[in-house]
């Protein structure tokens, strides 16, 4: 039985994409890489250099810049991002969410964040969530980021669960690659096509319910 949840937070919680999508297009812009849908949709979940890598590469740049180089602009693509974000609020929680946190801590289920994203608790500062997740994996701590399973792994000891204990909530294919990985249960939000590898999928948060996923287990 599942006594555990773990969630992803881009794509999940609230929608910082287009955030990143515009600090990352910047970039984009001002290293000389045209910047396309199928570019930024690549860089879901992927970490912060390996987002740069992956823009350089799409220009054919990857063997341009020094370490130090590509440091000072992710950095400078973060700063930029810093500002984007500094303005969401608790009204950018997706729909059902905070429902759905709400109902499984009342029923004595514990939660934890696997966020490759470092900016992880300052955006769960803005949108109000800080309470919720008291136990948060430190992405500066991983050897390797999703499709990788060690994200969910660590997300399921922080809670002192064993993995079969737990389920994953996660947006991205590399997330969801990463959650079975881990051997915890995948609950993908989104496109049916694109999340298939899913134990359970959802079009939308709104949908996210112990109900619905007892109901989609029991199949
Ligand atoms: P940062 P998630 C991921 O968040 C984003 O999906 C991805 O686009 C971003 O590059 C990554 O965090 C790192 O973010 O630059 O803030 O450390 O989906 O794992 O919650
Ligand atoms: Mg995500």
């Amino acid at each position: 039985d599942l006594k555990g949840f773990i969630f992803d937070l881009d794509g999940v919680i609230t929608g910082t994409a287009k955030f990143h999508g515009q600090a990352w297009h910047q970039l984009a812009d001002e290293l000389g890489v045209t910047w396309t849908e199928s570019l930024a949709n690549g860089l879901k979940g992927v970490s912060r250099m390996d987002s740069l890598e992956m823009i350089l590469k799409a220009g054919g740049k990857e063997n341009d810049y020094t370490e130090a180089e590509k440091v000072a602009y992710a950095t400078k693509k973060n700063d930029n991002y810093l500002k984007l974000i500094s303005n969401m609020t608790p009204a950018d929680v997706f729909p059902g969410v905070k429902e759905f946190l709400d109902d499984l801590l009342a029923k004595g289920y514990v939660i934890s964040l696997a966020s490759a994203s470092k900016n992880a608790p300052t955006i769960l500062k803005h949108i109000g969530l800080s309470d919720y997740f008291t136990k948060i994996v430190d992405p500066a701590t991983l050897s390797k980021g999703k499709p990788d399973p060690e994200i969910y792994t660590r997300g399921a000891e922080i809670l002192n669960l064993p993995p079969e204990a737990c389920a994953g909530v996660e947006d991205a294919a590399a997330g969801v690659a990463a959650i079975n990985g881990a051997h915890e249960t995948s609950i993908g939000i989104g496109d049916a096509n694109e999340l298939s590898a899913a134990d359970i999928i959802f079009s939308e948060t709104s949908a996210l319910t112990l109900a619905n996923i007892e109901a989609q287990m029991a199949k």
